[in-house]
């Protein structure tokens, strides 16, 4: 018997923001969920599984419209070319769907918490499997679920098809808590969880398995989505399997650069970190933020010239081809000289340094206001274009971060002129 086990597909969920940033692939994340989806029922065909369970948040909120319910219908149609039954269980994001529709008779829902509505269990003798699933009645489910499972059927598989957060992880809600000593307790052969979007195995013997959300949708889920593939060859023992189903992997990778980098260093360690990732992202397309850090020489240009850097960076980017789109790249680099080290030296550098740092004592409202007013006749000019531009002269905070950019540049130029 082989079934296939997967949660939080929250199919169509709304691109955050992405819309925002210039060549994103808006349209290929927007069908990203679904495609994973495709993929799980792929899998179920061509594994010829019985069953496929989705534990839960299956969609992201109440559908926009009933093109999101049909697609879904249309997918589970195409599970009846290998008689593929589908169990299905609501969590907090699809507990409520305002426009409902009653789906096939190869579809077992699970009867929601307190209500008399649908089963609690759904037993198949033939295939010597029991599923057992309670869904939730409402978003917050702040109470076990555990006492509502019947006890293991006699002779049977049984499986807990149940939507917690069973490890007390703190990215997701505390819904349905419980702990897996108890779902061990409890004497089913496996926990088909939900909720917790990464991938983890519990407990083996019996298993406890979090197959993790299909598709990862923002950097805050990196890494292979997908979901688990269960076989059992009669004997109770199980065979699991995590199987990706994403078509788009997100990434966070960060290039340290060293005190001799300069910018063609930089350009030179992102370009091998991409093609590293691209063979992680194993065919799907590879979603980076970049975090570029370390103390180095580039620093200097990286201040000065920032945002041709970045260009650079996502040109490069753009002209490799495949698969790969920059989410984001963070400068993050110091300068390679320390600018204390440099200020308690001798000579021109030191005193511009110690003459810049005055300007951070309370004592130097004289010179900062001396400052201002030298500044006044060009904010009189430029008035509007100072506030787009988010120039507050003013804010002690803006002026403090200008105060240690200008150090860095004046310390990398009349240093590394030096050395060159
Ligand atoms: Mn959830």
């Amino acid at each position: 018997m082989k079934f296939v086990h997967a949660a939080d597909l929250h199919i169509d969920s709304p691109l955050r923001g992405l819309t925002r940033y210039e060549g994103a692939p808006v349209e290929r994340a927007r069908r990203a969920t679904r495609e994973a989806f495709e993929r799980v029922v792929a899998l179920c065909l061509t594994e010829q599984a019985q069953f496929l369970v989705l534990a839960g948040d299956v969609f992201d909120g109440d559908w926009k419209d009933i093109g999101t319910g049909l697609y879904f219908v249309s997918q589970l149609a195409r599970l009846r070319e290998t008689a593929c039954r589908v169990l299905l269980l609501r969590g907090n994001h699809d507990f409520e769907l305002t426009k409902q529709l009653t789906y096939a008779e190869h579809v077992f829902e699970f009867g929601a918490a307190g209500s008399k509505r649908g089963k609690y269990t759904h037993l198949f003798e033939a295939e010597g499997v029991a599923f057992h699933g309670v869904s939730y009645a409402q978003k917050k489910v702040d109470k076990s679920l555990l006492p509502l499972y019947a006890p293991p059927v006699a002779g049977l598989l049984n499986v807990g098809v149940l939507h917690t957060n069973a490890t007390g992880s703190r990215d997701h809600a505390a819904y349905a808590p419980c702990t897996v000593s108890e779902l061990v307790a409890h004497g089913y052969d496996y926990w088909a969880l939900g909720h917790v979007h990464s991938h983890a195995v519990l407990h083996e013997d019996p298993w406890v398995v979090y197959p993790g959300n299909t598709q990862g949708r923002s950097v805050r889920e990196v890494g292979p989505k997908g979901c688990v593939l269960v076989e059992s060859s009669g004997d109770r023992a199980l065979d699991v399997r995590f199987m990706p189903t994403d078509t788009m992997r997100y990434f966070v990778e960060e290039v340290l650069l060293g005190p001799e980098d300069d910018t063609a260093d930089l350009y030179e360690k992102v370009r091998h970190r991409l093609d590293d990732v691209v063979a992680r992202a194993e065919n799907s397309l590879a979603a980076v933020r970049l975090e570029i850090k370390g103390s180095c020489r580039a620093h200097a240009a990286i201040v000065a010239e920032r945002e041709s850097i970045l260009g650079q960076i996502r040109a490069d980017t753009i002209d490799r081809g495949g698969d790969v789109w920059l989410e984001k790249v963070k400068l993050s680099t110091s300068p390679a000289a320390s600018i204390e080290a440099l200020r308690a030296a001798k000579g021109l550098v030191a005193e511009l340094l110690t003459w810049t740092d005055r300007l951070r004592g309370e004592d130097a409202d004289t010179e900062r206001l001396g400052l201002l007013r030298a500044l006044e006749p060009l904010k009189k000019k430029l008035g509007r274009e100072l506030e787009e531009l988010e120039i507050v002269v003013e804010d002690e905070a803006w002026f403090a971060g200008v105060l240690d950019r200008a150090e860095a540049l004046l310390a990398e130029r009349l240093t590394s002129g030096a050395n060159d």
